[in-house]
């Protein structure tokens, strides 16, 4: 794709845009950076920009922003709906998101992996797969290092693991995974995508460019991905954890089986609870598609530890254990933490408000969450639905803040329960995202004294 001399304007200048500004710059092409934030809000960006000849357009957006663009590259944040998008559809320029351009870029092969939860998880375990097999992998996406850095870096003959969010599929075109996977969909993010069918839609967007000859993984014990298969142009290779399969990855007595190869005893996974085979599944089935060896992806199984802020031990203190699943950003994920430990629990939870309904949240505490910390925007909300459940109001704390919740936590807690933050809902309200947010919690867990 020739970007030399053409004039360019990123939309956004969090992670995606400064990353993006970087490259089009270095390849020569006339960069319009904008961000709807002010010059105060964005210091730490704008110096990290310096000496780049950018024009840099801050604040409302304005139609002359656009004046003389050619292509429109959105951060994954703007939504198609935004008043940049709209204007610069009527205005008939091309508009494409991050992923696209670093699809349209990447000379190595991408395998994509999205769904609702354990993107992370499986994207990294994937990529632990690939480098145990001695081949040059980067691990780039939603994860949090831009899909645009690693299209530049990665050769031919290396390999680009990537997470991909809704948000970045709603604006690709061309972007074509050798192989794609979907882990899972469950309703989430409905304030920028309005309904489930459409959120679901987006998703299965990550295989309509896919051909014959490239895989698409996908859950076939989640019926939502399993519909989507009738769309699918690649080959499709379903994994189960619930099924004994003919054909794909799945679990017979105690061990993972891909095709008619045991793998490992599903007890020697390192990553505990039912939601991380399903990771596993995911992650063995692509690895295994791309040749590598079955002893390869069992070693690999047995030594990966997990992803930070992901059901991430943090500490014991007074037979209390402490963990940090601050990327539990929607109920269905801190559903999954929440049966994952197997101790009573005391929950901090609460946060952005993404418009989710927190009924199925409530009614998974099933006794084991004895006592509830909630903050944030959204800690009304959950209240009143744990109340409606006939959670006892007694057993619910509203906080202010991340050290207010740890001390309510550790004062209720008692030995041989596990304090658990998994907010079910984005850290967007307090925190800059959910790693600081998780940080946070981890940092007032090592702070604590009795
Ligand atoms: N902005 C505007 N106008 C808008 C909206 C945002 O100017 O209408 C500006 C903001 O002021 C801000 C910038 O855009 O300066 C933020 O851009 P962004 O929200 O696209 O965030 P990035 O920092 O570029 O990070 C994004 C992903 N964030 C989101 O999709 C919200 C990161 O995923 C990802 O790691 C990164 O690109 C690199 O690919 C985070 C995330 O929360 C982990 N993802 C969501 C999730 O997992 O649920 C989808």
């Amino acid at each position: 794709m020739e970007l030399k001399g053409k004039k360019i304007f990123v939309g956004g200048l969090g992670v995606s845009g400064t990353a993006l500004c970087q490259v089009l710059v270095n390849l020569g092409a006339k960069v319009v950076a904008y961000d709807k934030r002010d010059e105060t809000a964005l210091k730490e960006v704008l110096e990290r920009l310096e000496g780049l000849p950018l024009e840099i357009r801050l604040g409302d957006f304005r139609k002359e922003f656009l004046e003389g663009i050619e292509l429109v590259v959105l951060s994954p944040g703007i939504p198609l709906d935004s008043e940049i998008a709209k204007t610069a559809e009527e205005m008939g320029l091309e508009i494409i998101g991050e992923v696209e351009l670093a699809y349209r870029l990447s000379k190595a092969p991408i395998y994509a992996i999205t769904g609702t939860n354990g993107k992370t998880t499986t994207t990294s375990l994937l990529g632990e797969m690939l480098k145990n097999a001695g081949r040059k992998v980067y691990v780039a996406g939603n994860i949090g290092y831009p899909l645009i850095y690693a299209a530049l870096e990665a050769m031919p003959h290396d390999y680009i693991v990537a997470e991909i969010s809704s948000f970045q599929l709603e604006t690709i075109k061309e972007f074509r995974p050798r192989i794609s996977c979907i882990i899972n969909i469950t309703p989430d993010h409905l304030d920028r995508h309005k309904t489930f069918e459409n959120y679901v839609r987006i998703k299965g967007r990550i295989f309509e460019n896919q051909k014959e000859e490239d895989y698409v993984v996908l859950n076939c014990d989640d019926t939502v991905v399993w519909n989507l298969k009738e769309k699918a142009r690649a080959k499709v290779f379903p994994f189960s954890r619930k099924k004994v399969l003919k054909y794909g990855a799945y679990v017979k007595g105690d061990f993972l089986y891909i095709e008619n190869k045991k793998v490992i005893k599903v007890e020697e996974i390192y990553i505990p609870g039912e939601h991380n085979l399903e990771n596993a599944l995911a992650a063995s089935s692509i690895a295994y598609l791309s040749g590598i060896d079955v002893e390869v992806i069992s070693t690999t199984l047995k030594t990966f530890k997990g992803v930070e802020h992901r059901i991430e031990f943090v500490a014991e203190i007074e037979g209390i254990r402490f963990y940090n699943d601050s990327k539990g950003t929607n109920p269905d994920a801190s559903i999954k933490a929440i049966q994952a430990l197997k101790t009573p629990i005391v929950l901090i939870a609460g946060g952005y408000d993404k418009g989710s309904s927190f009924e199925e949240f409530v009614k998974a505490f099933d006794k084991r969450v004895k006592k509830l910390i909630l903050m944030g925007q959204t800690a009304e909300k959950i209240k009143e639905a744990a109340l409606l459940k006939g959670y006892p109001e007694e057993d619910i704390f509203l906080v202010n803040s991340m050290e207010q919740a740890v001390n309510k936590a550790f004062e209720v807690a008692e030995k041989g329960d596990s304090v658990l933050l998994s907010p079910a809902c984005a850290s967007w309200d307090m925190f800059k995202n959910f790693e600081e947010r998780g940080n946070a919690f981890k940092k007032a867990v090592l702070g604590l004294r009795r």
